[in-house]
């Protein structure tokens, strides 16, 4: 069952600093933790990808939304 919590939780593992944003920085720590290490600028156009108000950092809700779109 994929809930809200469900990605809470992803969103709270990635979220490293634990400032409610996912930065191009811990998406590329992620990355590397799971074994399919991506750039720097690659990281940063992931980011971008999910980044629906433009600042540049992924919130709960743009993370939610995201996954929910990728049917995870
Ligand atoms: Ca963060
Ligand atoms: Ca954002």
């Amino acid at each position: 069952m994929a809930d809200t919590n469900d990605y809470a939780a992803t969103f709270d593992l990635v979220d490293s600093d634990d400032d409610q944003r996912i930065s191009a920085g811990e998406l590329h720590r992620l990355m590397e933790v799971l074994g399919s290490p991506i750039t720097e600028e690659q990281s940063v156009e992931a980011v971008r990808g999910i980044d629906g108000d433009g600042d540049g950092l992924i919130s709960l809700a743009e993370f939610t939304a995201y996954m929910r779109a990728a049917g995870s």
